[in-house]
């Protein structure tokens, strides 16, 4: 803003009332600096002022000197004190103009658009249940060792899931050994035996690599598996675990399950587990029906696979599953394309997907 410039006054009283309204209708910080350079400057009017004194009397100057200095003082603290309000009143502007109302509906913001993707959504899900019933969750590195996805946990050597046609092998090193990408999340509790000692009680939820691809197969998928060890645990144990699981993440009151006899290496006995189900031209209701429905794998550890992690069998005992999640999810949510999953289409998101505000808590509502 321009201030006109203060007219050069004869007496000293009528500049200070002059310099001192201009000072007090400065309405900005940078409309201060102008009338401060006006009066202070080197070529303001208290300098021009200052410089007449060299051509008084000496009796003049003793009477101006001093009121001329006091005139510059006042006036640099009038501005001083003027550039505190014009500073407090733009804050005060500004703290208005910015402020956030925290009452406001976010599920209207704009950080609601994107979507959480179903796998995630039921991750969390797993993660709810498992950890209210006193699971810890562990994790692993997706590229495995031979030793650590096949050896420990009692493949033979020649096993048919060793093959090549099954497994993603990376290339050999020089030492002659091959990495490769886990088949299963087993690995993560075969290093959480080897790091701890029972009682154990962990999930293992992850990303899994298999040869095969076609309508109900990918290459990548995920699996949930868990893990108890201590002195005791039992098949009813374990009975109950899954049952208590399969009600809560299917978000029904009942789910009885049927345990068939099975084969797994790392397992023994091994069961196929099934859960109770109606099939309709609808789709599939689960928890009710006189139908069965496949989904897990489990059983008691092999004492093999205890022994290996340096877990005395003779002492402790354990019981171990394995699920597909890309699988329950599906069940769960009535989608029917797995492929879909990995297309990251966003029309698919924008349906399937979930709001990122909601996330699952077993007091909240697992799904809602
Ligand atoms: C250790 C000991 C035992 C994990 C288990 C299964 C049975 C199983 C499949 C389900 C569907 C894999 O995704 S799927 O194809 N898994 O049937 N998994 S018992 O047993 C273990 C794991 C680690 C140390």
């Amino acid at each position: 803003m321009d201030v006109a410039p203060t007219p050069l006054p004869d007496d000293l009283a009528q500049l200070e009332a002059a310099i001192t309204a201009e000072i007090e209708t400065a309405a900005d910080e940078a409309a201060l600096e102008t009338v401060r350079v006006a009066a202070l400057g080197k070529k303001g009017t208290v300098a021009e002022r200052m410089k007449t004194l060299g051509k008084m009397s000496p009796d003049e100057r003793r009477t101006m000197g001093p009121a001329l200095n006091g005139l510059k003082a006042r006036i640099t603290d009038e501005i001083a004190a003027r550039r505190e309000t014009l500073v407090a009143e733009a804050l005060t502007r500004q703290l208005a103009s910015e402020s956030v109302d925290v009452t406001l509906d976010p599920q209207a913001a704009d950080i609601v658009a994107g979507r959480i993707h179903p796998i995630s959504q039921v991750m969390d899900e797993l993660v709810a249940i498992f950890a209210d019933l006193g699971f810890s969750i562990a994790e692993g590195p997706d590229i495995e060792t031979d030793d650590l996805n096949f050896t420990k946990l009692n493949f033979p050597e020649g096993h048919p899931a060793r093959d090549m046609h099954d497994t993603f092998f990376l290339p050999e090193r020089a030492d002659g050994t091959r990495r490769l990408l886990r088949t299963h999340t087993s690995p993560v509790q075969i290093r959480t035996m080897l790091q701890q000692k029972p009682p154990i009680r962990i999930i293992a939820p992850g990303r899994t690599y298999r040869c095969d691809s076609d309508q109900t197969h990918t290459p990548m998928f995920h699996q949930v598996e868990g893990l108890v060890i201590d002195e005791t645990a039992h098949i009813g144990h374990l009975k109950w675990v899954l049952t208590e699981f399969c009600k809560a993440f299917f978000e029904v009151e009942d789910a009885a399950m049927r345990f068939r006899p099975s084969y797994f290496p790392f397992t023994e006995p091994s069961y196929e587990v099934d859960i109770r189900c109606k099939r309709s031209a609808d789709g599939i209701e689960l928890g009710t029906g006189d139908d069965w429905l496949e989904i897990l794998g489990s059983g008691m550890v092999h004492p093999n696979v205890l022994r290996n992690c340096g877990i005395d069998p003779d002492k402790y005992q354990g019981f171990a599953w394995g699920m597909g999640i890309d699988r329950i999810a599906m069940l769960k949510y009535g989608m029917p394309d797995l492929r879909a999953f990995f297309e990251a289409d966003v029309r698919w998101l924008k349906h399937y997907g979930f709001q990122p505000l909601d996330r699952p808590s077993l007091g909240g509502g697992l799904s809602r």
